[in-house]
C-alpha cells in the first residue's frame, strides 16, 4: 500500500508523533494509502527549514536564476505529467480528461508567474528638499517570507500551485497543508522540486487535518508571515482569526452559490453546453460552478428540457472508462452531505426534473461516493438548496421576467464568487456584469481563465484578489527607499 509522507527541508518523513491516517478511494471507498500526519513539531520544523532557506541559497538567488529554476521545475512537471494525472485521479476519482485539463495548470502556474516577475515595474519619484540637493525615491519588492498555503480537495494540484507558483516566483518559501482527502500531488511535487534542484526548505508539505491538527498548527505558527487559503467560508473565518494573532495578512478564496443567468436571446446551444459544464464538471465540485440557474421566461421550458437531456446523457463511471463525463464525489462523507440536500429539496417541495439519488453501480463501485446529476425547479429563492453551497452535481432552475429582477435575485445570497451571463445583447451583458455581485463574471462562457486577471470572491466568497499583479501584491512587501542626494 502507498504511504505518503511529509516533505520537510527537502526530505520525506513521517510525523514526529508517528500518527497516520487513511486515504480512501472515492470510487470504491477502499483504503488506497496511508498518510503521515504532521505534529506541531513537524510544522515548526517546516517553518524553520523555510526560514533557513530564505537566509541561505534560495534567498541569495538572483531574480533571473530564480526564474530559470522555476521554469526548469515547470519543465520537470510536464515531464512527469502522467504521474501527476495518475495521482490526482487516485485521490479524487475525476475522469481522466478532467484530470488532464486541471493538471496542465500545475506547470502553467509556475511558468506564468515566473515570467511575470521578470517584468515588474518599479515606482520612482524625484523630490525636492529644503537644501536644494533633492532626493530620489524608488520602491522595491521583497518576499513576505514564510507563506502558509492551506488547500482544498476539489482541484488539488491546480489550486495548490495557483498559490505556490506566485509565492515562489516572488522569492518566498512555502509550507503547504494539502487537504486530508488529497495528499498525493503535493507529495509528488516534493520529488519534482528536489529533481529540479529547488533548494531544501523552499517547498515543504505537512499532511493532516484542520482544527486541532496540522492546519491549525500551521496557521497559528508565529513564524508564518502570510497565509493563503482556499476552502469553505467557515474555515476561512477560523483562519482569519488565527492570522489576527501577529497581524498576519491573509488571502481567502472561499465558497460560492453562483448564478447562471440565461436571457432569451442567448445562443441556446452554447448556453446549454456552458451551463451543463458549469453545473456538473468535476461532479459539481468546482467553486466557480453554477448551482442557481435563472432563465428568461420565454426560454424556460425549452432550456429545462435541454438541460435534462444533457444531464441524462452524461455517462457516470470510473476515470478511465470510455466516454465517462462524471466521476464520484470526493468521499462517502461528502456524498452524505450532497444526498441530504437532495432529500431536503424534495422536503421543501421541489420538482425533481432528473436525478435526486445514487446511480446503479456495479461491483466494488457500489461502495463509492456516487450521486446522480440532479436538476430541480419550483422552489422559492429562500429554500435551503437555493441559498447554501452544496458542492455537488446539482442546480435549481427558475424563470425570471426582467433584468432588474434577475440581478436582485442573483445577488440575494451571502456569497459572491462568480456568475455566468448568457446573452447576445452586448449592452445588457455589460450592465449585468457590472451589477451582479461577484468577483468573476463570465459572459457567454464559463471558467475561461487568463492568469494575468484578478481572481477572487466578493462578499463571503473571499478576501483579497490573486492573479497577475494581485498575486505579486500579496506575495511581496513593498518597500520605499529614499536617497538624499
Ligand atoms: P475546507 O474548508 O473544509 O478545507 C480546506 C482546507 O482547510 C483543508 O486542507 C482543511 O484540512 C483545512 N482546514 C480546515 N479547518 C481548518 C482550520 N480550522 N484551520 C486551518 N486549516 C483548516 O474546504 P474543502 O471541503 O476542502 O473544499 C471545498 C470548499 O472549498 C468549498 O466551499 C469550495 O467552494 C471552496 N473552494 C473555493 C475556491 C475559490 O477559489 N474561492 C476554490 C476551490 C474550492
Ligand atoms: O483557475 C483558478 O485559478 C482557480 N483558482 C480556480 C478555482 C476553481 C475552484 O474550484
Amino acid at each position: 500500500m502507498t504511504h505518503i509522507q511529509n516533505f520537510i527541508n527537502g526530505a520525506f518523513c513521517d510525523g514526529a508523533e508517528g500518527k497516520r491516517f487513511e486515504k480512501r478511494s472515492p470510487l470504491t471507498n477502499a483504503v488506497i494509502a496511508t498518510v503521515a500526519e504532521a505534529a506541531q513539531a513537524d510544522v515548526a520544523a517546516a517553518v524553520s527549514a523555510g526560514r533557513a532557506a530564505l537566509k541561505g541559497a534560495w534567498g541569495r538567488l538572483e531574480l533571473t536564476a530564480r526564474v530559470a529554476l522555476l521554469t526548469k521545475l515547470a519543465d520537470e512537471m510536464d515531464r512527469r505529467a502522467e504521474d501527476f494525472i495518475a495521482a490526482e485521479i487516485a485521490d479524487t476519482g475525476m475522469p481522466a480528461g478532467v484530470a488532464r485539463h486541471m493538471c496542465a495548470r500545475g506547470s502553467a502556474n509556475f511558468r506564468v508567474f515566473a515570467d511575470m516577475v521578470k517584468n515588474v515595474p518599479t515606482e520612482f519619484f524625484e523630490m525636492s528638499t529644503p537644501d536644494g540637493t533633492g532626493a530620489l525615491n524608488y520602491a522595491i519588492r521583497r518576499p513576505v517570507g514564510v507563506v502558509g498555503v492551506v488547500c482544498p480537495w476539489n482541484a488539488p494540484l491546480l489550486l495548490m500551485t495557483w498559490k505556490v507558483g506566485p509565492a515562489l516566483a516572488c522569492g518566498n518559501v512555502v509550507v503547504v497543508k494539502p487537504s486530508e482527502e488529497t495528499p498525493q500531488t503535493a507529495a509528488l511535487l516534493g520529488e519534482v522540486m528536489r529533481d529540479a534542484g529547488v533548494p531544501d526548505g523552499v517547498y515543504n508539505v505537512v499532511h493532516g487535518f484542520g482544527p486541532g491538527s496540522t492546519g491549525e498548527f500551521l496557521t497559528a505558527h508565529p513564524g508564518v508571515n502570510a497565509i493563503t487559503f482556499t476552502g469553505e467560508t467557515r474555515t476561512g473565518a477560523a483562519i482569519m482569526k488565527a492570522a489576527a494573532e501577529g497581524a498576519r495578512p491573509v488571502s481567502l478564496e472561499m465558497g460560492g452559490k453562483n448564478p447562471g443567468i440565461i436571457f432569451a436571446d442567448a445562443d441556446l446551444n452554447a448556453a446549454i453546453e456552458g451551463t451543463v459544464r458549469s453545473c456538473f464538471m468535476n461532479t459539481g465540485q468546482v467553486c466557480l460552478g453554477t448551482e442557481r440557474v435563472f432563465v428568461e421566461r420565454p426560454l424556460f421550458g425549452r432550456f429545462v428540457a435541454a438541460l435534462k437531456q444533457a444531464a441524462e446523457a452524461m455517462k457516470i463511471g470510473a476515470p478511465d472508462a470510455p466516454g465517462v463525463a462524471m466521476g464520484p464525489l470526493i468521499s462517502r462523507e461528502h456524498q452524505q452531505k450532497v444526498l441530504s440536500y437532495y432529500a431536503r429539496a424534495v422536503a421543501e417541495g421541489a420538482t425533481v426534473v432528473t436525478g435526486g439519488g445514487v446511480p446503479d453501480m456495479q461491483g466494488a463501485h457500489q461502495n463509492g461516493a456516487w450521486v446522480q446529476p440532479t436538476i430541480w425547479t419550483g422552489l422559492p429563492d429562500d429554500a435551503a438548496v437555493c441559498r447554501e453551497e452544496i458542492f455537488g452535481p446539482c442546480c435549481h432552475v427558475s424563470p425570471f421576467d426582467t433584468e432588474d429582477e434577475v440581478i436582485e435575485r442573483a445577488n440575494a445570497v451571502p456569497y459572491g464568487l462568480s456568475a455566468a451571463v448568457w446573452t447576445r445583447d452586448l449592452a445588457r451583458a455589460h450592465r449585468v456584469a457590472a451589477l451582479v455581485e461577484a468577483g468573476v463574471v463570465w459572459v457567454n462562457s464559463w471558467f475561461l481563465r487568463d492568469l494575468r486577471t484578478p481572481f477572487g470572491g466578493a462578499k463571503q466568497s473571499g478576501i483579497g484578489r490573486e492573479g497577475g499583479v494581485h498575486s505579486l501584491e500579496f506575495y511581496t512587501e513593498l518597500k520605499n527607499v529614499c536617497i538624499k542626494l
